[in-house]
């Protein structure tokens, strides 16, 4: 059985990334088999409950405010909406449903509360449930907790030196924090990033380390392939080679062998055969349902038939960890002082964010 390791240096995860990949699989795969049962795969559902307008500056999203997307933008959801969307996705076989919003941090207010109430909800439906839904501060992360969330997503989405390069409006350290104040509160943590943004194999495996460095590791790990949006500063980029993608999958398996490795955004543009190798090299998890929170998803059909060809079949919820405890008294208590957090806004110059910005206040420009 490979060791949970925490002292990966750089070089080491470079070298196994550099492996000829016909020798990377193989490894991968042996990992992956010694610590899961490489039949199951975790099917979750995205939901975007609030949709567009974020003041972040992130180069490779849709729901930026300041870029020219075609997004429909959307206020929070009710909770009878996700009420429906959970069944849904339940009635199709998902063991978790994932709130998304487009949030630069959770707030104290009434919005909070009616998303705590919809995680109370699905909850009830006996699905694991998690959120993103921008930083939070331990005392929201605590309350998410005592209201029945299981995770929480926050993606350090590339290396520390590759981040400047992305997003200006928050650092790399806001994240970090974020993720602590997740654990503090004894959720699961599910935290990754995107490959297809323009990084190096070097920013690919730095992420990696930082990943591999936060202790316990990750219960999850997104491995999302860019989808270029056009509007976005990324709109123009080209799609990662499926190899790019297997390769990576492959490199987060042996380092976090525990973990379950999330084939994520991208898998319109991959082929069936390209997935049955991700799911070789270790991928345990995929995002199913017709839509990602904006950008199209593979039908579920096709996904199921990809299932039946490959003899891989759904996971239970809750089968890696305890279902958590509602505490109703504890979610509903407001902070009447609602902590005053500084998250950074560290405002270096990225020009292809400052050009994207420009167009979009001047559309016909
Ligand atoms: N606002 C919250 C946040 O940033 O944490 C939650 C929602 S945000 C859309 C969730 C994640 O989706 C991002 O961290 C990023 O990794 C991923 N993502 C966003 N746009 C993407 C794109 N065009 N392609 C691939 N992944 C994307
Ligand atoms: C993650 O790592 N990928 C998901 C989920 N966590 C929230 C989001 C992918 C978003 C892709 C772009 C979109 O659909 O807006
Ligand atoms: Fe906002 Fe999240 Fe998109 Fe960044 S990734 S612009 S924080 S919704």
């Amino acid at each position: 059985m490979s060791d949970i390791r925490h002292n990966w240096t750089k070089e080491e995860i470079l070298e196994i990334y550099n492996r000829p990949l016909i020798d990377l699989i193989y490894e991968a795969a042996k990992v992956h088999r010694e610590h899961n049962d490489p039949k199951e795969v975790q099917v979750s559902t995205l939901l975007s409950i609030k949709t567009g307008g974020c003041p972040e500056d992130c180069s490779y999203c849709p729901q930026a405010a300041r870029y020219h997307t075609d997004i429909e933008k959307n206020d929070l959801m009710t909770v009878e909406q996700v009420r429906s969307a959970a069944q849904d996705a339940k009635d199709r076989g998902s063991s978790r449903l994932c709130m998304g919003a487009a949030w630069r941090n959770v707030k104290d207010n009434d919005e909070f509360d009616q998303v705590l109430d919809m995680v109370k909800t699905v909850y009830d439906m006996d699905m694991e449930v998690c959120c993103t839904l921008g930083m939070v501060t331990e005392n929201q992360a605590k309350r998410l907790a005592a209201a029945g969330l299981y995770a929480y997503n926050h993606n350090i989405d590339s290396s520390e030196e590759y981040y400047k390069e992305v997003i200006s409006t928050r650092g790399y350290g806001d994240r970090l924090e974020t993720l602590s104040n997740v654990r503090k509160a004894k959720l699961t943590v599910c935290s990754g990033g995107i490959i297809g943004m323009g990084e190096s194999a070097e920013d690919r495996c730095g992420m990696l380390l930082t990943l591999s460095c936060l202790n316990p590791h990750p219960e999850s790990v997104p491995i999302n392939g860019l989808v270029p949006v056009a509007g976005t500063p990324m709109g123009e980029q080209e799609i990662v080679s499926i190899w790019d993608m297997v390769r990576m999958i492959a490199v987060t398996r042996i380092v976090l062998p525990d973990t379950t490795v999330r084939l994520s955004a991208g898998r319109t543009q991959m082929t069936d055969e390209g997935q049955a190798l991700c799911f070789l090299a270790g991928a345990g998890s995929i995002f199913a349902g017709d839509k990602l929170l904006t950008t199209p998803n593979p039908e579920f059909n096709k996904d199921m038939a990809l299932f039946s060809a490959l003899g891989l079949t759904p996971k239970a919820p809750y089968k890696k960890g305890d279902k958590p405890q509602i505490d109703e008294a504890a979610y509903k208590a407001r902070p009447e002082n609602a902590e005053k957090i500084k998250w950074s806004r560290p405002g270096h110059t990225i020009e292809k964010n400052v050009a994207a910005s420009k167009k979009a206040k001047t559309p016909n420009a």
